[in-house]
């Protein structure tokens, strides 16, 4: 496996692309190919998969197995199942009964392309998918099945009802339209995104034997990114360009959307982020030179222009 050298200047761009092209190459051998039956749900989650993400949680996967010195090749099938259920996610959130949006990663939603009923059982295959993956004795060499079953049950904990993507996603669409209070939109954020970037970096720290100490830090900088993530998210969703983004934009604020900008402005939004992740790349701090990767990826984020 190829690693970045230390330099004084880290090309973060090229970084990100050699990490998604490693990602892109295992997640394509992950899927069944469109012509397996029955073709179209195949077809439905390549559709949506293939699209062209940026791959920040699994990169960020990786990039916590380097600040540990671990094995990016026992992080991969972590790494592509993070990617699988974040695409089921954004298939499931465009949905009419959702945020029923029509683009997305530049190019027409799911349903739009595949009908409702598919676009539900796409996002369905892709997070079954995900669990088989992690669940995969042939994916499991070099893990034991206890360290295995940690990474699940943390995984599961951080997309579910409780403080997870989908009590984020639930408080979101009750809020919708509705007045908010600072610590309700920070639940949200923090759930609804927050939640599956923290169980990124913190499943690769299990993975690759970090400590509990180490594991505590990693937690607390997995949050504090992911609610930088979604704040800086709000703030294209107000100032971005639709062809960067390769979405719809400024329907947060037409649909009263519980967002940072709407609560404090763009300026104060854009300072909070800017401090998040500073605050956050300083908890790195005692995993010395390794974790260089990672603070980089941090600090793309609060600067990302897609
Ligand atoms: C249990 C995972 C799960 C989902 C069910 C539908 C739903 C409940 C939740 C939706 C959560 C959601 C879409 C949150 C927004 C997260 C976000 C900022 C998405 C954009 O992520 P990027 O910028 O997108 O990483 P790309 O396309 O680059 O991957």
């Amino acid at each position: 496996m190829t690693r970045v050298i230390e330099s004084a200047r880290f090309d973060i761009a090229a970084y990100l692309g050699e990490r998604r092209r490693m990602v892109d190459d295992r997640l394509a051998t992950c899927l069944p190919p469109e012509s397996a039956y029955p073709e179209i749900i195949h077809q439905a989650m390549r559709y949506s998969l293939f699209a062209g993400g940026k791959r920040i949680r699994p990169i960020l996967a990786l990039a916590t197995a380097e600040a540990l010195d671990g094995d990016l090749d026992r992080v991969l099938p972590l790494a592509c199942a993070l990617e699988l259920i974040h695409t089921y996610s954004l298939i499931h959130d465009d949905l009419p009964a959702m945020d029923d949006d029509d683009y997305r990663r530049g190019q027409p939603t799911c349903h739009t392309k595949f009908g409702e009923g598919i676009a539900i059982l796409a996002g369905n295959g892709l997070l079954t998918l995900a669990f088989r993956l992690l669940s995969e004795p042939s994916e499991g060499e070099g893990h034991t099945d206890r360290i295995r079953l940690r990474v699940i049950h943390h995984l599961c904990r951080a997309i579910g009802t409780s403080e997870g993507v989908i009590a984020g996603q639930v408080a979101d669409l009750t809020t919708q339209g509705k007045t908010f209070t600072a610590e309700e939109l920070r639940y949200i954020h923090s759930a609804k995104t927050g939640a599956l970037i923290e169980a990124s970096v913190s499943c690769a720290g299990i993975l690759c034997d970090a400590d509990p100490a180490e594991l505590e830090r990693l937690g607390r900088f997995g949050l504090t990114v992911g609610l930088a993530f979604q704040i800086v998210d709000d703030i294209l969703d107000e100032t971005g360009s639709p062809e960067e983004l390769g979405k719809t934009l400024g329907k947060d604020r037409r649909e009263g959307k519980a967002t940072y900008p709407a609560l404090y402005g763009l300026e104060k939004s854009r300072a909070e982020s800017v401090r998040l992740i500073e605050e956050a790349v300083e908890l790195l701090k005692p995993f010395g030179p390794p974790a260089r990767p990672l603070a980089e990826v941090a600090r793309f984020i609060s600067v990302r222009r897609f």
